[in-house]
């Protein structure tokens, strides 16, 4: 596994714990990206729903968050300015890492709680972690819905994690908040950098005042990122490997079928299960999945692929034979244990 800090004495606290805390922007670089987000406010296009993509769903996106913005210019110029305004500081912590999504998260007075969750795999978690670098504009405590996370829980649940795919934590949400989430209050420009795969959660902001945080998603520079997807409409159990790029996060929000020309690497049946609370609390003290060693083949049924798309796209291939027993295979024989 590669370090993800420069500092080891940071890379063992993240490795312990899924998350470190560490002074970030200064009071002016705070100051000018929260009037450069009240200043281009007016070119975001509004929030796209499930509705949009045809989904029927009793979701309500209670907080603003630039990925799902219905102007992708308005997010390809969100981005640009936050990884301009980070960069020089990811790259004093982070080692070799390459920022791929940026988000303003905003929640207005009296609401934008963000259900517990787990952030989408971004690339082979096996080899490496993927980070989230969130860092609020205004101090950030429990009363006005500061990051809360629960400490260790990285690379123990959802191996398998995308849009589609529903989280084996889902039916346990309001225990795992209510026994094991702890907040994290944070002074406007320090920052959490967490493990993309931590369980972590935040509450309604429940002051009059403004609460405006940034999420930068970063993979190291020398990994492609993936995504994994389950086409609902066709079969609930089948996950498709796409590789994406920065590009696809751009023109994507949760409810959108990728594209046919997005190449589609892999595939592997995956049914999705519940996990009770015990089985929470008794996964919090067993070995994370990229500890685990599956040598053996897994029983999990590959599948090809039948691409609905152009063949004609120098994009588009059809899946590649699992020739090294590095990731898929390892994950495959992981799950099938599960
Ligand atoms: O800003 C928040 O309150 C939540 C942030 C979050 O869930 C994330 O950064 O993944």
């Amino acid at each position: 596994m590669r370090n993800t800090f420069k500092d080891q004495a940071l890379e063992t606290l993240f490795q312990k714990d899924g998350y470190v805390q560490v002074p970030f922007l200064n009071a002016e670089e705070v100051e000018m990206l929260k009037a450069y987000y009240f200043d281009t406010l007016e070119e975001s296009g509004g929030t796209i729903g499930p509705e949009d993509e045809k989904y029927k769903s009793q979701q309500k996106i209670t907080y603003d968050f630039t990925f799902i913005d219905k102007n992708s210019d308005y997010k390809v110029q969100v981005f640009n300015t936050i990884t301009k305004s980070f960069e020089k500081h990811f790259e004093k912590y982070l080692d070799n890492y390459k920022p791929i999504i940026a988000n303003f998260i905003r929640k207005k007075e009296d609401g934008g709680e963000v259900p517990l969750h787990q952030n989408w795999a971004f690339a082979d978690e096996h080899k490496c972690a993927t980070v989230s670098i969130w860092c609020p504009l205004v101090d950030s405590n429990r009363e006005n819905g500061t990051l809360e996370v629960v400490p260790g829980s990285h690379k123990r649940y959802g191996e398998v994690r995308g849009p589609m795919i529903k989280s084996e934590l889902f039916g346990i949400q309001q225990d795992i908040i209510d026994k094991f989430m702890i907040p994290l209050e944070t002074k406007a420009g320090d920052c959490v950098i967490l493990d993309d795969s931590i369980v972590h959660y935040s509450s309604p902001n429940q002051t009059d005042g403004l609460r405006l945080a940034i999420q930068l998603i970063l993979i190291p520079k020398e990994e492609n990122s993936i995504h994994y997807h389950m086409d609902l409409s066709k079969d609930r159990s089948l996950v498709e490997v796409l590789e994406v790029d920065h590009d696809f996060y751009m023109k994507f929000n949760p409810w959108k079928k990728p594209a046919g020309d997005v190449k589609r690497i892999d595939s592997f049946k995956y049914e999705p299960f519940d996990m009770t609370i015990e089985e929470f609390e008794a996964k919090l003290n067993q070995p994370r999945f990229d500890e685990v060693k599956t040598d053996k083949p897994g029983d999990l049924e590959e599948v090809e692929v039948q691409p609905s798309i152009d063949q004609s796209h120098p994009q588009t291939q059809s899946p590649q034979p699992t020739s090294d027993r590095s990731f898929w295979s390892r994950l495959r024989s992981k799950l099938s244990k599960a």
